[in-house]
């Protein structure tokens, strides 16, 4: 195996026994198979829309293959040679792309042992040359995260074809010898469509459940078993609220699930108690401590430990072995009697240490733009000097405790805009609020950084100034492949001088880099000392 899409890849440049996140060998080689039948698929889809024989579901089944295949999605083997046999009938049942087509249009294995040998040959590292590989590998992780945000837009009604047509394209492009302009043209092209979907997952998520409102959200633990959910899939919670709602069973949200407590549609549920926990690395203690069911409705899921993993259920692309999966039925809907019963005959959750402290979440676009007067008027006046953008991702690494040191060393006149499960590195340090407005303004899920971009086009616009001119600096934490695109999304608005840590990718060659530098001003973070100096010079 090689892999090296995330932040904790082995040494920093790739994993190749076994993944640091506990990825076996074989699951790493059938992923990449799956990404290769996938660009099968796209050539001769976006061939055969031109006689209109194309398939209309084959770019939702790309979107949740390239999904399945993201970090901490999913582990389970069988479930990645359905997706790959299934990937190979779509694929044959759409017309011939031409006379010569790739390889990855006809190639079929006999057995399963065929497909490990084939997902060997094709994984990344098929591209010999390190400034292509860096550049395919950029557009694949960039489209991975468009994958993932695509496929919650979807399960709440909002599709869109140009970025169905773009996933397509994007992988088509990787077997193709195309001049390195190119490549960097579709890898900031991803950005774009990075906007676009951030958009239509906002649209999604508000449509159905209305606009967030800021909301103090408890982390104390009440008497009654619980289930707790996390991930990032609203829908998921939705279900599970309405089908527990009479169960006599709490429902605690957990990592990156805090921010669904800011909504109205789920506010009205008095079962939805509180969060529980914090982010990702932290699960095995925590879902050790909660006592009842955990449904996994996305990342980040890790090997779970023997004493509590009949007590997990995954849904959707989430998947793990020997874990309970529960799927969804044609019409979208799913069946959560089988954790409902199982919270029934838990023991209620124990408090975790250093718990209690409310909470604050739902700092959205439409929140915050609510409160904009007194943002200008905080900003004019010189209550507030900078705001700083910590959005992203954590992780386990012990060099991420330099994002609480930095949260914690901000002078008072400075706010923190954050989004995605990077937050609980800071956002219980209780740092107050300036004249009403909270220190750490916790927009929601990664995806939301959305409204950390329309937050911030709208204070460029009522100051009169471009988006770089603002006092606000970029201190972003990257770990998964969503955090990549959020990164691009940035970079395809324009946004400069953005620090990026716990370190820098593992796949961006020094070529690459240089690009990124150059044209971006693109810096790893450093000490907290001399990144606060730089980032607070006016
Ligand atoms: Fe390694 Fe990250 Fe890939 Fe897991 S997802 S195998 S930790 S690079
Ligand atoms: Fe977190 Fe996995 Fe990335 Fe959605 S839950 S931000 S790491």
């Amino acid at each position: 195996m090689f892999c090296n899409q995330c932040e904790e890849t082995a040494k920093g440049t790739g994993c190749t026994v076994k993944g640091v996140c506990g990825k076996e060998d074989e699951i790493a080689i059938y992923q990449d198979l799956l990404v290769y039948l996938c660009k099968g698929i796209a050539v001769r889809n976006l061939a055969a829309m031109e006689s209109g024989r194309d398939d209309p579901d084959a770019g939702i089944f790309i979107a949740d293959s390239l999904f399945a295949t993201l970090t901490n999605v999913n582990f389970d083997q069988a479930r990645f040679v359905d997706l790959i046999k299934k990937a190979i009938t779509i694929r044959d049942a759409l017309p011939p792309a031409g006379d010569d087509e790739p390889d990855a249009c006809t190639w079929k294995p006999a057995s399963e042992g065929e497909m490990l040998e084939k997902g060997k040959a094709v994984g990344l590292l098929a591209t010999e040359n390190e400034d292509v590989r860096s550049l395919r590998s950029t557009l694949l992780f960039g489209m991975k995260g468009i994958a993932a945000y695509y496929t919650h837009a979807e399960v709440l009604g909002k599709t869109d074809a140009e970025i169905e047509m773009f996933l397509q394209r994007g992988l088509a492009s990787t077997l193709q010898d195309l001049a390195v302009d190119e490549m960097v043209g579709l890898v900031l092209e991803c950005g774009e469509y990075g906007v676009k979907v951030l958009a239509l997952l906002d649209a999604a998520n508000t449509g159905a459940y209305g606009k967030p409102e800021i909301t103090s959200v408890k982390t104390t633990v009440g008497s009654r078993p619980g289930i707790l959910i996390t991930g990032h899939d609203l829908k998921d919670l939705e279900m599970l609220l309405e089908q527990s709602r009479d169960a006599g069973v709490d429902i605690y949200t957990h990592g990156e699930m805090l921010p669904a407590h800011a909504y109205p549609a789920f506010r009205k549920y008095a079962h939805l108690v509180g969060n529980y926990g914090g982010s990702w690395p932290h699960q095995k203690e925590e879902f050790e401590s909660f006592n009842g069911p955990v449904l996994v409705t996305t990342n980040c899921i890790v090997p779970p430990k023997d004493s509590y993993k009949e007590r997990i259920y995954t849904t959707g692309m989430a998947g793990y072995p020997g874990v309970a999966h529960i799927p969804a039925s044609a019409d979208g809907s799913k069946d959560f009697s089988a954790v409902i019963a199982a919270a029934k005959a838990s023991k209620p959750p124990q408090a975790l240490p250093g718990s209690g402290a409310d909470l604050i979440t739902g700092c959205a676009h439409d929140a915050v733009l609510a409160l904009a007067g007194t943002v200008v008027d905080a900003v004019k006046n010189g209550d507030i000097k900078k705001f700083i953008v910590m959005a992203g991702c954590d992780g386990r690494r012990k060099d991420r405790e330099y994002y609480t040191q930095f949260a914690e060393a901000l002078p008072q006149d400075t706010v923190i805009l954050t989004a995605g499960c990077a937050k609980y590195r800071y956002n219980n340090l209780g740092l107050g609020d300036i004249g009403g407005i909270p220190r750490v303004l916790d927009a929601g899920q990664c995806n939301d950084c959305y409204s950390l971009v329309v937050i911030a086009q709208a204070l460029a616009e009522a100051f009169g100034v471009g988006i770089n001119d603002l006092p606000i600096a970029y201190n972003i934490a990257w770990y998964e492949q969503k955090a990549c695109l959020v990164l691009l999304s940035l970079l395809s608005l324009g946004i400069k001088d953005i620090t990026l840590g716990p370190r820098l990718p593992g796949f961006i060659s020094p070529t690459v880099l240089d690009v990124l530098v150059k044209n971006f001003d693109l810096k790893p973070n450093t000490t907290v000392e001399d990144d606060m100096a730089r980032m607070l010079q006016a």
